[in-house]
């Protein structure tokens, strides 16, 4: 135990807003798995932040318990990881709140994804999708981690959550600690197989792979990837002159442990008709048995409750002690 407490801490979540895909194992999952013998990790289901655009509730409810079963499935092995769903633990959305008056309209206005979010959702933009980053620092700080995983995209919250959590600490004392945003080198940033200048997103499923999709489904998403309009069709990873093979270069590699290099050289003169069935093959041969296992645990209810049941009681037990101490510094009477 005493070991246990020494190690750094790290956490992450994934909203439960769509099917898990590629980009989410490659750019996230996977590397979590590789992290839980290392550090202490909570990973968690960001099911409040998901409301911020409007969701089907069967939709929601299911997405979450698959979720939970995919990362199990997935690697991440809960007697070793905390694994529990956002709303479970009140402290969430109670020290979000504490933050929303620490956070400045202006620095909410310049947020990419509020601002990518408002223009998709132009019939919803609620104070929700706004104040976003402050329930995203909320969860990070709860639990004081050292660094957060995340992809690209979302190193940009990290930033704030450094932001809100200094201003903070500048007027009551060290309360939170600095997180840092921890962006794997491979797989960072996976891109769509139809267009390869826009990351994997469930928005455009025909370019996006699902983790638990159909075999056949996703040998025809490669066979149709587009590649690159250049004339010499050889497999060379150069990202900004060929982003199409690039990508496929990045996510074959990804899922056989091989480097860049290693990829060139073994389709050299092979051409795309050869390259791409073959980076659709090492996908699915990488799904399969997260799909095989996701389902097996999907039959078993009673195993998955027990699991998020255990991870909201060790997660709310270390969210409530900085909970407590950030209500003591702002001043709130002691119930
Ligand atoms: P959307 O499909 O709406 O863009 P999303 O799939 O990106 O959403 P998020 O909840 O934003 O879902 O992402 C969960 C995690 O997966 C984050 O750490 C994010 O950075 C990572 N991630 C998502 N898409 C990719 C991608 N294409 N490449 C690498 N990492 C990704
Ligand atoms: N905003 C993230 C999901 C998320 C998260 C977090 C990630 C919510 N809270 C805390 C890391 C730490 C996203 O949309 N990918």
């Amino acid at each position: 135990m005493e070991k246990e407490t020494q190690k750094k801490v790290l956490l992450s979540g994934i909203q439960p807003s769509g099917d898990l895909h590629l980009g989410n194992y490659l750019g996230a999952i996977k590397n979590w798995a590789e992290l839980s013998d290392q550090f202490e990790c909570y990973w968690f289901m960001a099911d409040l932040h998901t409301i911020t655009v409007r969701q089907n509730p069967a939709d929601l409810r299911r997405r979450t318990l698959t979720q939970i079963a995919v990362y199990i499935a997935c690697g991440l092995d809960p007697e070793k990881n905390t694994i529990f769903v956002q709303s479970h633990v009140p402290a969430h959305a109670e020290l979000g709140w504490v933050l929303d008056c620490y956070t400045m309209f202006g620095e909410l206005s310049r947020m990419t994804q509020f601002k990518d979010k408002s223009a998709k959702h132009a019939d919803n933009i609620n104070a929700g999708l706004f104040t976003y980053p402050c329930l995203m620092a909320a969860d990070i700080l709860l639990y004081q981690p050292d660094f957060v995983p995340v992809g690209e995209d979302q190193k940009q919250h990290v930033e704030i959550c450094r932001d809100i959590a200094n201003r903070f600490n500048h007027v009551y004392g060290e309360v939170f600690r600095m997180p840092e945003p921890y962006i794997p080198k491979q797989g960072a940033r996976v891109m769509s197989l139809n267009q390869p200048d826009t990351k994997m997103s469930k928005s455009i499923p025909e370019g996006c792979v699902f983790l638990l999709e159909k075999p056949e489904d996703i040998l025809r998403k490669f066979k149709r990837a587009v590649t690159d309009s250049d004339t010499e069709h050889c497999v060379r990873y150069a990202p900004g002159e060929k982003p199409g093979v690039s990508n496929l270069i990045q996510i074959y590699a990804a899922c056989t442990g091989k480097s860049f290099e290693d990829v060139e050289r073994e389709f050299d003169g092979k051409g795309y008709g050869v390259f791409k069935p073959a980076v659709g093959e090492a996908v699915v041969e990488t799904l399969r048995p997260i799909r095989e296992e996701t389902e097996r645990l999907l039959a078993d209810k009673a195993y998955l409750e027990s699991v998020y049941r255990a991870g909201a009681e060790k997660a709310s037990y270390v969210a409530n002690k900085t909970l407590r101490k950030v209500y003591k510094k702002v001043g709130f009477l002691a119930p």
